[in-house]
């Protein structure tokens, strides 16, 4: 990909960076891409090559901008064709990725200052989009409006797109579709989290010797970490917009994840002395409580800053349970993981019980994926074989939620020999 700013913007102040959301980047996690993590920004007027080789994947994926809300409107579709043969019992003729976007009328990046500055929630988008297109719904007055169980603003409006089939008879003389008539065939309504939950939990590995499914049957280590939004106290000195004149933020374990101003990658890889992270991230929740059921405001406790990561040894098999937090107003909140896939062996609603949940979870066929969904008001527990060696960013992909914190890393260890190594860092490594 080549990314051209035009003359009038290309000073040194614009920045960009671009990940490959999937591609594990297999001890090149110098071509990972999120900002400040595993490299500094891309300047106006500099180059950087993203080189990595892809092994043993296969899948549709996605690229997008990982600096700053720059994704709002640079991504796109990434597909790896398998070499051996697809898995459907019917051969495919047509393939046509859409891909699900949000649009700002303005700078996304200016969304996100703003909303960083005053503590509120972000303006909403105006329009979703499929394939960059709105739709002929729009355009129309911002049609967002208050989600009614939400503090946030939430935008409620519609995009729809349409097939046009090559070679079909066409009717001349009928008038463009009628779209007061269209009807949206078996759609489940927002927020049927029943119908939501009925569907996820159909989606399996295909666990068959050509497509095996290789999900860890035994960890080393279990991390459990709340996934939370807060209310942060406003400083005396400061305005602050948010619900109730306080801070929005959000955090895992309590933790607002603080992007450094240097990668952390640079600083772990060169072992420089004044680390842009600490390797203490908790590993339970500081404080243990009915994390679901609770009263949504007066549970909700200040978060604390930093840039704390889980370090592991090279081939640990790590568990992490995400927990939803009734904090504010529950949210399923996809979660990321950078360098690795993972296999969601279990999720349910309510609090994670360690006793008993472990039983029930799924370690023949659970899907293996790169992006979890956490159920609203539940918890998700995936397995990691952590064999990529590197800093890897774990995260919440709905941007304002980066923003306020809701992230942490792992960094994985070398182990024996270079093919365990990380890989040593290009030349044209954007300096921080
Ligand atoms: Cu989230």
């Amino acid at each position: 990909m080549y990314w051209s700013l035009s003359d009038t913007s290309s000073c040194l102040c614009w920045k960009f960076e671009c990940h490959r959301h999937g591609i594990r980047q297999l001890r090149t996690g110098w071509a990972d891409g999120p900002a400040y993590v595993t490299q500094c920004p891309i300047r106006g007027g500099q180059s950087y090559t993203y080189r990595f080789t892809v092994t043993d994947q296969r899948g549709t994926l996605l690229w997008h901008a990982h600096y700053a809300w720059q994704r709002a409107s640079v991504y796109g579709a990434l597909i790896i064709y398998p070499r051996i043969p697809y898995p459907f019992s019917r051969p495919i003729s047509a393939e046509i990725p859409i891909v699900f976007g949000e649009w700002w009328n303005g700078d996304p990046d200016e969304v996100e200052k703003r909303m960083m500055l005053t503590g509120a929630g972000p303006n909403s988008s105006d329009a979703y989009t499929m394939n960059g297109l709105p739709g002929p719904l729009y355009p129309c007055s911002n049609q967002a409006r208050p989600y009614l169980t939400s503090v946030f603003p939430f935008n409620n409006s519609t995009t729809i797109g349409f097939f046009r089939y090559k070679n079909a008879k066409t009717r001349t003389g009928k008038p463009p579709v009628d779209l007061s008539s269209l009807k949206l065939h078996n759609l489940p309504a927002m927020e049927d989290n029943a119908f939501a939950t009925k569907f996820s939990d159909k989606i399996k590995s295909l666990a068959s010797p050509q497509y095996p499914c290789n999900v860890p049957q035994t960890i080393d280590k279990r991390v459990i970490t709340t996934i939370s939004l807060n209310l942060q106290d406003c400083p005396e000195n400061k305005t602050c917009s948010g619900y109730k004149g306080k801070s929005f933020f959000a955090s895992m374990n309590n933790q607002s994840f603080v992007r450094p101003s240097i990668s952390i990658l640079e600083s772990y890889y060169k072992n420089l002395t004044t680390k842009s992270f600490s390797a203490d991230f908790p590993e339970k929740p500081p404080n243990s409580f009915d994390y679901t059921g609770g009263d949504p405001l007066t549970q909700n406790m200040n978060t604390e800053f930093g840039t704390k990561l889980i370090v592991v040894p090279y081939g640990t098999n790590v568990e992490i349970v995400l927990q939803d937090t009734s904090f504010l107003n529950l949210e399923n909140h996809p979660i990321h993981v950078h360098g690795h896939n993972f296999f969601i062996v279990g999720s349910g609603f309510g609090n994670f019980n360690e006793a008993k949940d472990p039983k029930r979870y799924n370690l023949v066929d659970p899907p293996e994926r790169n992006t979890v969904a956490v159920p609203g008001g539940g918890w998700a527990a995936i397995r990691i074989k952590a064999d990529n060696p590197g800093v890897w960013f774990i995260h919440c992909h709905l941007e304002q939620h980066t923003s306020w914190g809701l992230a942490t890393g792992f960094i994985v260890q070398n182990g024996q020999g270079p093919s365990q190594s990380m890989l040593p860092p290009p030349q044209d490594l954007p300096p921080c």
